[in-house]
């Protein structure tokens, strides 16, 4: 993997601090002489009023808080440098899209429903953004791990926040779509069936933060120098491929370790194993726009990557992490609005909603319109213009002119027409319109990509989103919506209708449900209005097992299973042979602290049966040596397997295992490696290069 570090500050070295050797001080400078006691009268008498230095930390203290994201509240960031691979001059002017340049970027991934300290592992969409520093300014690709939004048009997004946020009377649940207001809502929309889809399925609990796809969901356009359009959709590849946990692990690894992906990603970057993605683009020439089943502006719509071949135009990397949470991931002011030249939004109705609400969000939760000059938010080339005062104003502007045109200043800042530059341009698009609050009947396909992300999943994966569908309805107590929805999933598909109604005791009704249409014809009056016939039926690249990634282990966490007695040389085979592919071993004991192996030498323990949990790993293997007897008999180790087993995980067991293995609830198959049966270390590689063993749940024999 590539090691290189960031390759141009983003103007916040200059602000960081050192306190390294340094006097403590008042926010004025003042030297402190003593942190610890109050001023007052007689040391045991009344503080007083004078107490300059109290007051100047409690003040700051108790303003320590700013609003959090309304949505996506939760999330974790690092630094990197993207590097554009292809040469794009065809279609776009953007510089930093040349082929060859490289640019420092800063990356939010976030969940969306949660506040600020829920887990990382609820079932939710994750933010996927990227703030590009490019020399033509701040560009935003401000995106998602799922390609689809629940609603087309943004009149109804303040709605949708409300119905999946936790309910407003007691403000249950928490980080959860699994309650009345949200399946209340979704199934009186029908729009929203294709992104349900998405949701209730793994996309929605990936095992890492660097193993999830990124999608600007929207339809963008990229503008070249003779002003031509071509519409552009975004993906980003992730090089360690797509994966994700089952549901009964997420909600454990909320629980043991709510920070689950925040540390996954940190640690990552401070191993050096950088996370990268790649970049694609869809091409679509703009007099193509029409030519589909579905309407390019329709943010509930793929492009099927067999219509259009994902490009890969470049890779990100990144290799950095923040010095300081708040000053750079809270207050990185994300925006779909930070656009440079040869990039521009199209007519998508969500889309172009999207562009006053970034703006008007940071307004109000970093304190006032400055934000730009956060070090974070900086654009790298500088920024020129007549703005002026406003809470908190970092820059100091020079000389007394702040207007334009001007004479006094020499016509300064000048506009780039002036000088021959092209500056921002805005697609120059004809429209002859009336003005009408309307939604086309172009948008009012709503099942058809729905049921081709259905048909396109293994059984496995559809076997899980029935699973999903089935927790979350039934945690919503009021059966019309349960029967609402049901209908809703009628029209995607029959038998996932049945299945899911089965598990409610329900009997999906064939039509829609009365209110849902009456909700769909306030958009559409003749609904439902029959779809124009699909390209194609299924699209091998929705699946994330047809998907297998680059089949690596790097980075997984392979738990090694000891105790006292363990053979040291058992142990170094495996380690070795997993660490040269990447991975990294983890040894777990019944205690922290020296643990003896059976040739004599010791080691020291991080991590023990009762302070981890077994959804925290990848794989499992159990060494050799005078430990395995004794492992037999501790129930904290046999619950670590049943559940690694339980999740599809790849286990291995040294020579001698026969009897601990007994103990279990473990069925051996092809994801249990015995070294008595297999090439140990080859085959438990290749367990793991597969992620999990799915087809193992359906004689599950470990409970939930
Ligand atoms: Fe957002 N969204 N959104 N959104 N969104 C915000 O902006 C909004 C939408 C997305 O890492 C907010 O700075 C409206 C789609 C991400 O800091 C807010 C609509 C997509 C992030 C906002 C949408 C997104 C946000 C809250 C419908 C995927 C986190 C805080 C018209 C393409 C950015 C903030 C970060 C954040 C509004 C729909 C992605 C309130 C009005 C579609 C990744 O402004």
């Amino acid at each position: 993997m590539k090691k290189e570090k960031n390759i141009k500050s983003t103007h916040i070295d200059e602000h960081s601090v050192d306190n390294g050797n340094k006097v403590m001080t008042t926010n004025d400078g003042v030297p402190i002489s003593d942190n610890n006691n109050t001023l007052k009268a007689g040391n045991r008498g009344p503080s007083l009023q004078q107490d300059h230095i109290y007051f100047d930390k409690l003040m700051h203290f108790d303003r320590e808080r700013i609003p959090e994201r309304v949505v996506h509240a939760r999330g974790s960031a690092a630094h990197g440098i993207f590097e554009t691979t292809a040469d794009l001059s065809k279609y776009t002017t953007a510089k930093f899209l040349k082929k060859g340049t490289k640019t420092p970027v800063f990356t939010r991934f976030s969940t969306v429903a949660g506040f600020k300290g829920s887990t990382d592992l609820a079932r939710d969409v994750r933010g996927f953004s990227v703030k590009f520093y490019t020399e033509e300014g701040n560009y935003d690709l401000v995106g998602n791990n799922i390609p689809v939004f629940f609603i087309q048009d943004a009149m109804n997004f303040p709605d949708l926040v409300h119905a999946v946020k936790p309910e407003p009377n007691n403000e249950m649940p928490q980080a959860a779509s699994a309650h009345n207001t949200f399946w209340d809502f979704i199934s009186l929309i029908p729009e929203a069936a294709h992104m349900t889809m998405w949701v209730m399925s793994d996309r929605a609990i990936p095992r890492s933060l660097r193993m999830m796809e990124g999608f600007g969901v929207h339809t963008f356009k990229f503008l070249n120098k003779e002003g031509k359009a071509t519409f552009v959709k975004f993906h980003w590849k992730p090089r360690l491929g797509v994966h994700s946990v089952a549901w009964n692990e997420a909600q454990k690894i909320s629980g043991f370790d709510a920070d689950f992906h925040r540390r996954d990603l940190w640690e990552a970057i401070e191993n050096d194993d950088y996370p990268q993605w790649d970049l694609g683009v869809q091409l679509v020439p703009e007099e193509d726009e029409m030519k589909f089943s579905f309407d390019l502006l329709d943010p509930t719509k793929i492009i099927p990557e067999e219509l259009v071949p994902v490009k890969i135009i470049g890779t990100m990397t990144l290799n950095r992490n923040p010095e300081n949470f708040f000053a750079e991931t809270e207050q990185a002011a994300f925006d779909p609005g930070r656009l440079v030249p040869g990039i521009d939004v199209t007519d998508d109705p969500l889309l172009q909603g999207r562009i006053f609400s970034y703006m008007d969000t940071q307004n109000y939760r970093l304190g006032g319109p400055n934000f730009h000059e956060l070090p974070i938010n900086r654009p790298i080339n500088g920024k020129h213009n007549n703005q002026k005062d406003g809470f908190a104003r970092l820059d100091i502007p020079k000389g007394e002119v702040s207007y334009f045109p001007n004479s006094k200043a020499e016509g300064c800042p000048y506009h780039a027409m002036l000088k021959g530059e092209t500056g921002f341009q805005s697609h120059q698009q004809k429209i002859e319109a009336h003005k009408v609050r309307e939604r086309s009947d172009s948008f009012a396909d709503h099942f058809t990509q729905a049921r081709l992300f259905f048909d396109s999943q293994s059984p496995e994966e559809k076997e899980h989103i029935i699973s999903a569908l089935s927790f979350e309805l039934s945690k919503v107590d009021d059966v019309d919506i349960r029967r609402r929805e049901l209908a809703i999933l009628h029209q995607i598909d029959s038998d996932l209708a049945k299945k899911v109604g089965n598990n409610l005791g329900l009997t999906p009704p064939k039509e829609l449900d009365k209110l849902t249409l009456k909700f769909a014809r306030q958009n559409h009056p003749d609904y439902p209005i029959k779809p124009k016939k699909p390209e194609i039926k299924k699209s091998e690249a929705l699946s994330m097992k047809v998907k297998p990634g680059e089949g690596t282990i790097s980075t997984r966490k392979v738990a090694f299973l000891v105790d006292d007695g363990v053979s040291k040389s058992s142990v170094d085979k495996m380690k070795k042979a997993i660490e040269r592919e990447g991975a990294k071993a983890v040894l777990i004991a019944s205690h922290v602290g020296t643990m003896k192996f059976k040739e004599g030498d010791t080691e020291e323990i991080d991590h023990s049966y009762l302070t981890d949990a077994s959804v925290l790993y990848d794989a499992f293997y159990t060494p050799g040596g005078d430990s395995v007897k004794k492992l037999a008999d501790n129930p904290d180790y046999i619950q670590f397997l049943n559940e690694g087993y339980r999740h599809c995980k790849a286990i291995a067991f040294a020579k001698d295992s026969e009897d601990l293995i007994q103990k279990t609830l473990i069925n051996k198959d092809e994801g249990v490696i015995l070294e008595s049966n297999n090439n140990l270390t080859r085959d438990f590689i290749n367990a793991m290069k597969s992620h999990r063993i799915w087809e193992r749940e359906k004689p599950r024999k470990v409970p939930s």
